[in-house]
């Protein structure tokens, strides 16, 4: 084994690239190693090549130690999980849910080029009031949310590199000096333009773009590494009553003692104003829906015909959704032209595209409760049309250190947090954390 002592004081602790002949591109390279990897002496015609946004700023510290062995740059400043085919997904993803009764597909297929270009024309239409009622949340509350969440790092699901976290960023520099952006996102193109963004207008702040998919991102941030993990524009509402938990339980396991989450959720609110929000009247949703079959025929080189279908949206008031839908007008023999798996899609038959769930605040405040999400604060509109939620582990804040930590530090956040944690509830816990849950909820509740 090379013995540390070899390698250059410089490169200690930072991802070796290595450079064979007939690879002048690190960036082609198959896998980082680290030199102690490289298992006895280093290959002759073994060098080592160091990309420039690297010795600048070492080994990024936002991931847990016992990850960062998984994540090799992509790019500068773009980092994703080594031996991922994030490619592979789509395809798996479509077939299955398509086969499905009734047949659906996940939202995330409608953010090809040009969906993401009409989600954009979207946000801008006149019906759809929720870009702009969380910009204004956020605008108004920047400065409070910031403060309140004492925090080093944001990482924001989904790369949107949108006004709303230009708030959040500005804040964050102008109350702290620096920060670190860590946006996940499955869209390498998203994390580029994010990444252009950040650099012209925030120079002062560390970016480390996640290409990744929300859990396999978050999940792999160091828990020790004060974060504010942002979910905004009601991305939770395309989550169905599966991803819903699965999501929330992996995110909390995922948060660490200093963490919060800011959450913006769409609400339910006057049926006509939900059902014009997604068919307005220039018809660029129905665009936005369809669209997806332009890709999915790319993807799967398929033959689904645009013009033979149509779009169709609804308010379903017992699941408290917006249900948007494509439908045949005529029979449609439907085939991939390299996956046996032909299907008839039958004259008026609808396939559910996509979901977007409207959410009462205090029963999702009551339902994150019991993935241990505390709420900290709410802040909503005038009309009361969007909700954002900030929240805190209860779990975490509750363990050891973190506790007493909390409880002098920010008194008004563990308060409102301890005040809710009664012990009934305390004693729903899981029985492993159970005592240390019961103990320091009266230990916080005596400094109080
Ligand atoms: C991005 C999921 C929040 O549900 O409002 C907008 C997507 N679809 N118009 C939403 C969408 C049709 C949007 N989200």
């Amino acid at each position: 084994m090379p013995s540390k002592s070899r390698i250059p004081a410089r490169l200690r602790g930072i991802h070796l690239y290595p450079i064979f002949a007939g690879e002048p591109n690190w960036m082609q390279c198959e896998r980082s190693i680290i030199p102690e990897e490289a298992n006895g002496s280093i290959p002759v015609r073994f060098s080592f090549i160091v990309p420039q946004a690297m010795t600048q700023e070492n080994t990024p510290t936002i991931f847990a130690a016992e990850k960062r062995a998984h994540w090799r740059a992509l790019e500068p400043e773009i980092w994703s999980i080594q031996g991922a085919d994030l490619d592979a997904v789509p395809t798996q993803s479509i077939l299955t849910t398509l086969w499905d009764q009734p047949r659906w597909l996940e939202a995330y297929h409608l953010y090809d080029q040009r969906g993401s270009e009409l989600f954009e024309q979207i946000c801008g239409l006149p019906e759809y009031y929720l870009t702009r009622t969380e910009n204004a949340i956020l605008e108004t509350h920047a400065r409070d949310i910031i403060a309140r969440a004492p925090v080093r790092c944001i990482v924001e699901l989904g790369a949107g590199y949108s006004k709303k976290t230009v708030h959040l960023l500005t804040e964050q520099l102008r109350q702290r000096g620096s920060s670190i952006f860590a946006p996940i996102d499955v869209s390498a193109a998203g994390l580029r333009a994010s990444r252009a963004a950040v650099r012209s207008a925030f120079p002062e702040i560390q970016f480390h773009g996640l290409h990744a998919r929300y859990e396999e991102g978050f999940s792999a941030i160091d828990k020790n590494l004060p974060t504010l993990f942002v979910f905004l524009g009601s991305t939770i509402g395309n989550f169905n009553h599966s991803d819903f938990p699965r999501f929330f339980r992996a995110l909390s396991a995922a948060m660490g003692p200093g963490d919060f989450l800011l959450l913006g959720a769409d609400r339910v609110k006057d049926v006509k104003v939900l059902e014009d929000a997604y068919n307005d009247s220039r018809g660029v949703t129905a665009e936005f829906i369809l669209n997806v079959f332009d890709h999915i025929n790319r993807l799967l080189h398929g033959n689904f015909a645009r013009d033979n279908m149509r779009y169709y949206s609804r308010y379903n008031p017992e699941w408290q959704r917006i249900e948007m839908y494509a439908v045949a007008r005529a029979r449609q023999d439907i085939r991939f032209a390299d996956i046996d798996a032909p299907f008839q899609w039958q004259k008026d038959e609808k396939i559910l595209v996509e979901i977007s769930r409207k959410f009462d605040p205090l029963r999702l405040q009551e339902q994150l409760r019991f993935f241990d999400l505390g709420a900290v604060e709410h802040f909503t509109d005038p009309r009361e049309w969007f909700s954002v939620l900030r929240r805190h582990t209860v779990g975490q804040i509750l363990e050891g250190d973190g506790a007493a930590q909390l409880a002098q530090r920010g008194g008004k956040v563990a308060a409102v947090i301890v005040a809710r944690l009664s012990l009934e509830r305390a004693r729903q816990m899981q029985p492993r954390n159970r005592r240390v849950h019961v103990m320091d909820a009266v230990k916080i509740e005596i400094q109080k």
